[in-house]
């Protein structure tokens, strides 16, 4: 630090912004203005960023926990001819079916490395496996699968997953993954559909 510097900084009758009336003042506020306008412009950019690193890396996981679900609940399905349920936070055997014997005839599994758990939902809710397609959940009723405006998967028909609290930018990026082609009616078709006001995301894992 030089000399004219330590003085300035020990003497708060010389702080920059208190020199004077005259344009030295003045052109500091000016730069304290864009200064400030700069770095709030630069905070919000990456904040935007992060929110949206945030949801790649949430909508990865789904799509990944989804794509390693798929064949495992068809196996489960071609041995015993049931369709699959497994609930986190839920116990015992016939809430496991995929990772704990639930007695059934044919049952060759466990299908899951461990019982599922609502770890394996990034966005913080619970996540479950119903062995019917639970209507109420799908963003209309039941799947329409090929997008045409009616429903091809419904009630006892198939096997779904649903995530909760998943936001809305995590379940497009989910969508646009696994239903790209329907991303026109993406709420309400493909195989990805959601409900905004419950922020729920399902998903229809077979349709034997
Ligand atoms: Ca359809
Ligand atoms: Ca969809």
């Amino acid at each position: 630090m030089n000399p004219d510097q330590s003085h300035a900084l020990s003497d708060p009758g010389v702080l920059p912004l208190e020199r004077s009336a005259s344009g030295r003042g003045a052109f500091s506020l000016v730069e304290l203005a864009i200064t400030m306008t700069v770095m709030t412009i630069l905070v919000g950019v990456v904040s935007m960023r992060v929110t949206d690193v945030s949801a790649e890396s949430k909508s990865t996981k789904i799509v990944e926990c989804i794509r390693d679900l798929r064949p495992r609940a068809t196996q489960y399905h071609q041995d015993t001819g049931r369709l699959p349920r497994e609930y986190s936070g839920w116990f015992g055997p016939s809430f496991h079916t995929l990772s704990e014997d639930p007695g059934t005839a044919g049952w060759e599994g466990p299908y899951l490395d461990s019982p599922i758990r609502a770890s394996w939902n990034p966005c913080g809710g619970q996540v479950h496996i119903f062995n019917y397609i639970v209507d109420a959940y799908t963003g209309d009723d039941g799947f329409d699968v090929d997008a045409n405006g009616a429903t091809d998967v419904r009630e006892s028909q198939g096997s779904m997953i649903t995530f909760w609290d998943v936001p809305e930018d995590v379940a497009r990026k989910v969508d646009e993954a696994i239903d790209s082609p329907t991303a026109q009616g993406w709420l309400n078709a493909g195989s990805i559909e959601y409900q905004r006001d419950e922020q729920r995301l399902s998903v229809l894992l077979l349709a034997p």
